[in-house]
């Protein structure tokens, strides 16, 4: 069996060392304690400047402290892209606070499960009605806006976590049942932005365009931290417009932008596409970018995108050179630090390394099938399905676990499943992943009618289904059939839901 090409592929065979003192916090505030004045972050009011930026941090951790919070307790974080968002993260963090970032789509019964497996003592959110929702789920919980508006209060013991010390909760993989709490440190999260610092040569010089939202691990675990270590800097965008990444780029002379596909296929329609050749990088990830679409912005545009895996997890895993050829339809060579092999029967791809979370919270029985033993070091099973060509470079050729990716979000047919059998049409329904150009993946089901129910319109079972899940997960298509594939044990066999 082939082997990837090793991570010092990335390094020019240098080693990977992980900055000082080993904590995410704590190599934040070495490298912004330096050079206050210099602009860090941007959103609707203007910059914030490194200094500003550390002060503001420090002032919410006193108010988060004032309140009671503990190190360890879990705090939900969710809102627009801000600096204000930014900053309660980072204040979070440096109280050695359990940030768990939460998809500002998420409806009530989505969010009721967060409360209840995470067991928050405070969220602070900026969707209109969260407020009171969250309340209402646990009356305990302290909420108010990302701004924290509370009493000041001098913070006390800032940054002093250690580096296997839980940091980050991000919600995922519900393969069966409810979405599961990966529970990251703070050192699987440094270990991960410094890998891809030194892969993509990201400097204090870089300036990011990030429209991706920061309650996932792509905008939040990549895009900010990243910026927060290497001191470069970053303009935040609400939602994703393509005019308003071309008039960024020009206003404040961006560096980097980082998507995914769909935003790519959108940005290939737009009449300033060949702008993107002004910046130094661009990084598709988070599903899988269409060869030809990565070949088409290469010829229209001149920009040759780099793509990259990740999982929420892991943080980034996988990346395509910075300086040598990025192959499209590859997903390049493991990032500095960490290990990665096909398993010799299935082809799942197994990884290791300092970015690699220690399990899921408090799932002991996910945990046990979640990793392969070895006295070497345990193997993550990412669930995904992976080859290794020649030059070795690995591929994502598809998935052991039941995940459809629409426009880089993570939906699990089983949710949906479940909350499209409570329509009264339906009397069986299964949910499966449809291909498209623009979303990647569509969301489409299945259905068997109820006895003399008609069909419902696509429009009232979207209706129908909006309350109990994120719009992301809706359907976009139902197809009537009179009965769903399923094997023997009666199991609907979700791979034979195609479309014709
Ligand atoms: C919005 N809609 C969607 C999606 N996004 N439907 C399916 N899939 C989606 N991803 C819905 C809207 O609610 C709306 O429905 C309708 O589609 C059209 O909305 P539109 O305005 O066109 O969409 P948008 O608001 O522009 O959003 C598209 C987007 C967004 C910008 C591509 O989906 C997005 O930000 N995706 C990034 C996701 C991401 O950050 N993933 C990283 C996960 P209606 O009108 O009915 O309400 S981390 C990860 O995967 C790992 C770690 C990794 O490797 O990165
Ligand atoms: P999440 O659970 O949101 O962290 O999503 C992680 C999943 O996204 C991975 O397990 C992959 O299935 C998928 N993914 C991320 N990046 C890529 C990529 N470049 N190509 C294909 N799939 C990807």
């Amino acid at each position: 069996m082939l082997s990837p090409r090793s991570w010092t592929a990335h390094t020019d065979g240098q080693p990977f060392v992980l900055p000082e003192p080993g904590t995410l916090v704590g190599a934040w505030v070495a490298t912004l304690s330096q050079n206050p004045d210099q602009p860090l972050l941007h959103d609707a009011t203007g910059w914030v400047n490194r200094g500003e930026f550390l002060a503001r941090t420090e002032r919410v951790a006193g108010r988060l402290q004032g309140m009671g919070l503990k190190p360890g307790d879990r705090v939900v974080i969710s809102g627009p892209s801000t600096v204000d968002l930014a900053v309660a993260h980072v204040a979070a963090l440096r109280a050695a606070l359990v940030v768990v970032p939460t998809n500002g789509s998420y409806q009530e019964p989505e969010l009721a499960h967060v409360v209840a497996d995470a067991c928050p003592r405070a969220a602070l959110v900026d969707h209109p009605g969260w407020e009171n929702t969250l309340k209402s789920l646990d009356p305990t919980l302290l909420v108010c806006p990302t701004s924290v508006p509370w009493p000041d209060h001098p913070p006390q013991n800032l940054d002093a976590v250690a580096p296997d010390s839980p940091a980050f909760i991000g919600y995922t993989s519900g393969t069966t049942g409810r979405p599961k709490g990966a529970v990251l440190s703070q050192a699987n999260l440094l270990a991960s932005v410094a890998a891809v610092q030194v892969a993509w040569q990201w400097t204090a010089q870089d300036r990011l365009l990030l429209c991706l939202p920061m309650f996932h691990m792509h905008g939040l675990g990549v895009g900010l931290h990243g910026t927060l270590l290497t001191g470069g800097s970053a303009v935040l965008q609400q939602g994703f417009d393509p005019d308003e990444i071309f008039s960024a780029l020009d206003h404040h002379q961006g560096t980097m932008f980082f998507g995914v596909p769909t935003m790519y296929h959108r940005l290939a329609s737009h009449s300033r596409v060949a702008d993107l050749a002004q910046l130094r990088l661009c990084v598709s990830g988070s599903a899988p970018l269409a060869a030809a679409l990565n070949q088409r912005l290469a010829t229209e545009a001149g920009v040759t995108v780099l793509e990259r895996y990740g999982m929420t997890e892991t943080v980034m895993l996988v990346s395509n050179p910075f300086d040598q050829e990025r192959r499209p339809g590859a997903v390049g060579f493991p990032l500095p630090g960490v290990d990665l092999r096909l398993d010799e029967a299935s082809n799942e791809i197994l990884v290791r390394g300092p970015n690699v979370f220690d399990g899921y919270w408090e799932r002991p029985e996910a945990n046990q099938e979640a990793f392969v033993a070895d006295p070497d070091g345990d193997w993550f099973r990412t669930g995904d399905l992976g080859a290794i060509d020649q030059d070795g470079y690995v591929a994502i050729i598809g998935r052991a676990k039941e995940l459809i990716i629409s426009g880089g979000f993570n939906v699990y047919p089983s949710e949906v499943d479940d909350a499209l059998a409570e329509h009264p049409a339906f009397a069986e329904v299964a949910v499966a992943g449809a291909p498209s150009e623009e979303w990647g993946e569509e969301v489409v089901a299945w259905v068997v009618l109820a006895d003399e129910a008609t069909a419902p319109s696509i429009d009232e079972v979207r209706a129908f289904a909006r309350e109990t899940l994120a719009a992301y997960k809706l359907p976009r298509r139902i197809q009537v059939v009179k009965a769903l594939p399923r094997n023997a044990l009666g199991k609907v066999m979700r791979h034979e839901l195609r479309e014709d």
